[in-house]
């Protein structure tokens, strides 16, 4: 079949809106006709060539929502009419990955997925009998996309796609690195670095969690108000307290007798490595945990004094929230129904596929949360 796409031809280059080839599911694959996607800042890592995994031509984007038109041989959790979510961390429930029940990172198509192909080692998308590689097992930056059943999550068919979308990755990540990932409890104090389409989401987290003290960082001044519609109690942008910004924090987070000061959970969503180092060394001596979310480039390192790590300090990253995604998604999706967690009013931007290097540019000007587009 023909599908419209917007294809990423090289590093560095704006996307070409463009008809592709796209081939029919294989044995335990799903086509599914994507209704809505949203622009993560891991798109733009990976089209400005940063990503070492980056492949081109690719068809961009993980943050997807759509309908089940068609189903390979061999599928029985997902038929046609089925609304769902496509997972760039899919869930099979049976690598040791899954079984070991210490994490989410699921091993079943890991490699092929970094390849940009299916499982079974061959693209569905071409162009002129040309090759088009899929992006993180998903490709919502075209219309209709084929996924493996294992990484689409069945969701609420009552929910909007155009909000939805944002589950398959910013609200299920910020708020999962919170609840999955730190397993922050009420009461607790923590530092959120960077206030864009995750860190919002890390705050609404700690806000479910009922943690007291929510500082945000961030370098630009707009995304107060938005942190604290949020639930964000304080507020510090780094150029105004300048070398002495982790001081600073562990001053304002100093509470009980001891008067130690740093936050009891950190976590970054800059993928700036100095912020990471940053959001480590803020962390209360004896106990604080840093989560890494933000993603950073080929060649780039973390550091500190070992002495961080040896005084108590914990350093974690996390991956899509710690979520499993076919059993975690739809209960993420019902908690937006329910309102227990917002979605609406982050989503800025709503563009046509025609418009969605705008959704670049928003980004790169600090004007949008998250830049959603609808086929
Ligand atoms: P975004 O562009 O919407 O937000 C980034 C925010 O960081 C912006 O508000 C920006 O002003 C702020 N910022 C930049 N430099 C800063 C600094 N030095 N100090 C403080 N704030 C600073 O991006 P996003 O979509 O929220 O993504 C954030 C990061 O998370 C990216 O690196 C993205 O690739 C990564 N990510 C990781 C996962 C995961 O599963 N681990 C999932 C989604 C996104
Ligand atoms: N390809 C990059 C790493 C990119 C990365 O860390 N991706 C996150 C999701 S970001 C979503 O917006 C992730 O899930 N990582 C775990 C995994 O298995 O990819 C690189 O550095 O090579
Ligand atoms: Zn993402």
């Amino acid at each position: 079949m023909k599908t419209k796409a917007a294809v990423a031809i090289a590093a560095g280059r704006p996307l070409e809106i463009s008809e592709v080839d796209l081939d029919g599911p294989r044995d335990g694959e799903v086509l599914v006709e994507i209704k809505a996607t949203g622009i993560c800042h891991t798109d733009e890592f990976t089209l400005s060539g940063a990503d070492p995994e980056g492949l081109f031509p690719a068809i961009l984007g993980h943050e997807g929502a759509g309908v089940v038109v068609d189903v390979g041989r061999g599928v029985t959790s997902v038929s046609k009419g089925d609304h769902v979510i496509p997972l760039y961390t899919p869930e099979c429930r049976q690598c040791p990955s899954c079984l070991s029940r210490k994490t989410n990172l699921c091993t079943a198509i890991r490699a092929t997925q970094g390849q940009g192909v299916m499982p079974d080692g061959t693209s569905r998308f071409s162009h002129d009998g040309d090759k088009i590689f899929h992006y993180m097992g998903c490709s919502t930056f075209s219309n209709f996309t084929v996924l493996p059943e294992i990484a689409v999550a069945k969701v609420d068919p009552a929910a909007p796609f155009d909000k939805i979308c944002y589950v398959g990755c910013g609200v299920t990540t910020g708020v999962g690195a919170v609840l999955n990932t730190a397993k922050v409890e009420a009461g607790a104090t923590a530092i959120v670095f960077g206030l864009g389409g995750i860190g919002l989401n890390v705050i609404q987290g700690l806000r479910l969690a009922g943690a007291d003290m929510i500082v945000g960082v961030d370098i630009n001044d707009d995304k107060k108000a938005w942190g604290e519609r949020f639930g964000m109690t304080h507020f510090v942008n780094p150029r105004e307290a300048g070398k002495d910004l982790v001081p600073h924090l562990v001053n304002m987070t100093k509470r009980g007798a001891d008067q130690i000061g740093g936050a009891d959970y950190t976590f970054d969503c800059t993928g700036n490595v100095a912020v990471m180092r940053q959001a480590l060394e803020a962390c209360h001596r004896g106990w604080g945990q840093s989560i890494i979310i933000g993603v950073a480039g080929a060649g780039q390192e973390i550091s500190t004094r070992p002495f961080q790590l040896v005084t108590g300090r914990v350093w974690k990253g996390t991956a899509f929230g710690g979520a499993r995604g076919r059993t975690d998604v739809p209960k993420i999706v019902d908690w937006y129904m329910a309102g227990k967690i917002q979605i609406d009013p982050m989503i800025t931007h709503t563009l046509k596929l025609k418009e969605i290097n705008k959704g670049f540019e928003l980004m790169h000007e600090g004007k949008s949360i998250r830049s959603v587009v609808v086929y």
